[in-house]
Order: C-alpha cells, then sequence, then structure tokens
C-alpha cells in the first residue's frame, strides 16, 4: 500500500483499505493493520494533512470525499472485528463442547455396568401379569392405617386374641385414632369394598400388592418390612372351590406346571371358612428336605371366603354377594422361585446376588 497523499487516486487508495481489512483472517492481523489503515501513519491521517494546503473551494469538496472514506473504512473495520470475534468463538466453543454421547459410549464399554429391577421388584410385577391373565385389576392400598381398616373392619377388634398373630408398629400422629404401619394387605379389601359400595361398582376382581411391616426378627424366611399381594373377589355365586381353582392356577403358572397347592385348614378372623395354602417345596420338588421340614410342602399365604362380619362392616348385603380372599408373602415367592436359603438375602444389597437376578 502506497501512502501518497494525493487526492487524485482517494477512491482507489480507499478500496485499498477495504481490501486489506475485509483480508485481515484473525482479530489479531487486523489489530496489526490498524496503524496503516487509521493511526497517525495512516493514508486517512496524510490526506487529513495535505487539507491545509488546498484552497477553500477544494478543501471543502475533498473534506467531504474524506469523510466518506473515514466513515467507510470504519464501518468496514467494526464488521470484519464482529465477523473475526464471532468465528473465535465458534472455535472455543467447538474445543470445549463436551460430547455427551461419546461420555456414554465410553462409560457402557468401560467396567461400569448398567442397574436393573430388584428381585422383589420383579416378582411382584410377575406376579400382577399372572393375575392380569386371570381378569384381575390390580390396585394399591395404604402402608399407613387406621386400626379400623388394619384390624377392626376385618373383624379385629380390640383386645381380639388375634391381634397378637401380627407384631405391629404404632405410628403417634398425635390423632385420637390408632394408627399403624399395615401389619397385611388385606385392609386393602376394606377400601376396594368400601368404594365398591360408595360407587355401585360391585363385583370386585382384583389384586393388591405392596410392602407391610411386622415387628418380626428378621430370619432365613421373614423380614421386618416384606411384601404381600392381596386378592379379592366378590361376586355373585362364588364359592370355596373357586378360589381354590384360582390359587392352582396361580401356581402352575408362576412356579411351572410340576408345582401344586394344597390348602390347610386354618384360621383368619375376616376369613369363614380359612385355610392356609401351601405349595409343593420347590428346592425338593416335593421329596423332603430341610427347608420344608421333611414335609415336602412350603406355606405361601392365607386364603378364605370373605366372612359375613366384614360384609356387613363395610355394608355389603351378605345374601346376595359372596367373597373369597387369599393374600401371600411376594418375598417367599422369589425365596421359592428361585430357591434362596436366607430371605435376608434380598435387602442385603450385595452386588454378587443381586447381580445374578438381572
Ligand atoms: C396374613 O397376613 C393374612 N392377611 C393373609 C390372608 C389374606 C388370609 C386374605 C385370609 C384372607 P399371614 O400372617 O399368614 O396372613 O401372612 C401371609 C404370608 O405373608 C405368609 O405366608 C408369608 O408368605 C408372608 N409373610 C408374613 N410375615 C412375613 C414376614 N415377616 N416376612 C416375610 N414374609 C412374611
Amino acid at each position: 500500500m502506497t501512502t501518497s497523499s494525493s487526492f487524485d487516486d482517494l477512491a482507489e487508495r480507499s478500496r485499498e483499505l477495504l481490501a486489506l481489512i475485509e483480508s485481515a483472517g484473525s482479530l489479531d492481523e487486523l489489530r496489526q493493520s490498524e496503524p496503516v489503515l487509521i493511526g497517525k501513519r495512516s493514508p486517512l491521517a496524510a490526506w487529513q494533512k495535505s487539507l491545509g494546503s488546498l484552497d477553500a473551494a477544494q478543501r471543502a469538496e475533498a473534506g467531504a470525499r474524506l469523510q466518506d472514506v473515514r466513515r467507510q473504512v470504519q464501518t468496514a473495520l467494526a464488521h470484519r472485528r464482529e465477523v473475526l470475534e464471532r468465528r473465535a468463538r465458534d472455535e472455543r466453543a467447538a474445543q470445549d463442547r463436551l460430547d455427551l454421547g461419546d461420555v456414554v459410549v465410553r462409560s457402557v464399554s468401560a467396567p461400569l455396568r448398567a442397574g436393573h429391577p430388584g428381585l422383589v421388584a420383579t416378582t411382584q410385577r410377575e406376579l400382577e401379569d399372572v393375575f392380569v391373565a386371570m381378569g384381575f385389576t390390580v390396585v394399591e392400598g395404604p402402608e399407613v392405617e387406621t386400626d379400623w381398616y388394619n384390624f377392626e373392619a376385618l373383624n379385629i377388634p380390640p383386645a381380639h386374641p388375634a391381634r397378637g398373630m401380627w407384631d405391629t408398629f404404632y405410628v403417634d400422629l398425635g390423632e385420637p385414632e390408632t394408627v399403624v404401619l399395615r401389619t397385611h394387605t388385606s385392609p386393602t379389601q376394606v377400601h376396594l369394598m368400601e368404594a365398591a359400595v360408595a360407587e355401585g361398582t360391585l363385583p370386585i376382581h382384583a389384586v393388591a400388592p405392596g410392602r407391610c411391616f411386622r415387628r418380626d426378627t428378621p430370619d432365613a424366611r421373614h423380614l421386618a418390612v416384606f411384601h404381600q399381594i392381596e386378592g379379592l373377589v366378590v361376586d355373585r355365586d362364588v364359592t370355596f372351590a373357586d378360589m381354590a381353582g384360582v390359587i392352582e392356577t396361580f401356581t402352575r403358572a408362576y412356579f411351572g406346571p410340576d408345582i401344586t397347592s394344597r390348602l390347610r385348614p386354618a384360621y383368619f378372623p375376616f376369613t369363614e371358612p380359612s385355610a392356609e395354602f401351601e405349595i409343593t417345596c420347590t428346592i425338593c420338588r416335593g421329596a423332603g428336605c430341610r427347608t420344608c421340614s421333611s414335609t415336602g410342602w412350603i406355606e405361601l399365604g392365607g386364603c378364605g371366603m370373605v366372612d359375613p362380619a366384614v360384609f356387613e362392616a363395610v355394608g355389603i348385603d351378605v345374601e346376595h354377594w359372596q367373597g373369597f380372599a387369599f393374600g401371600f408373602g411376594i418375598d417367599r415367592c422369589a425365596q421359592m422361585r428361585f430357591g434362596i436359603a436366607d430371605m435376608r438375602a434380598l435387602v442385603e444389597n450385595d452386588v454378587r446376588f443381586v447381580g445374578q437376578f438381572s
């Protein structure tokens, strides 16, 4: 670039200045060109100086042209600076960009392994599937219950000796009413029947899985926090044989065709008659072993025909409706299905155990 101050070549020189600005490839280059473009030694400064040697008329005309060139140079500079700044920002962003896809791919290929639902959750889901296939709906009841739902409506009044069957955790909410952590899923029966009466939606064919709590000392077949699944059918002409059929169908569907069920007379205040239901011991397949105390059978739960006292408590007409109910341990099912010697393994979170059920 020449630094002539002649106004004759102003147009051509100004084009050179603008071309120099456009050719700057980086902010540094642009900064280095600034003295040539707008500094004291720039053509603009030289032209400015030479204005003084012109007569008044030429000065006015040349001054206006010079002003125009100065504006063009400054606008082009500002524009080029903006373009280069944006380019630098984009380059920085591209370098700093964290490729999350890459992180995921790398962590999967590294020893980190994905988790999976626990055995009890999987068992609960499979049990629900079996009952849904038999026409049951799945509902959930509250884990914290009043005395009414956990005991009284189930025909277990205060001071009834049967309360001793369930070692109960009491919850002190400062309420006048006694509140407990439910000791079984049977209170869900009461919620289901009350709702069906209120909404006029009898009959009922439902199962209700969920967590239960008892002051049981944990051992090979007991936990203080465990899971049950409750079944309730209220309909016309329902018999004990229907109940036995449902239990046998469930047993074979869940445990396999070579495992069967049997009912043994028992006592529950909310069913009459009542039974305990047992399945072939899955460890010895009925031959007799230590787990089943050489009987060949393992108790899974209780069942029976809904006691008329329960129907009366919820306002169901015992002349027109019959029902049966059953409740059994989900943890116990998992234990039997997979031959787990000690139920406490289900909650100890030893990855060597848990990892076998992914
Ligand atoms: C009951 O809880 C009754 N509500 C069952 C019932 C329902 C009877 C409907 C009639 C009609 P029981 O206390 O026997 O019954 O418990 C039933 C099953 O829950 C047991 O057979 C066992 O499989 C499981 N269970 C009970 N206590 C525990 C515990 N502490 N840990 C793990 N499983 C348990």
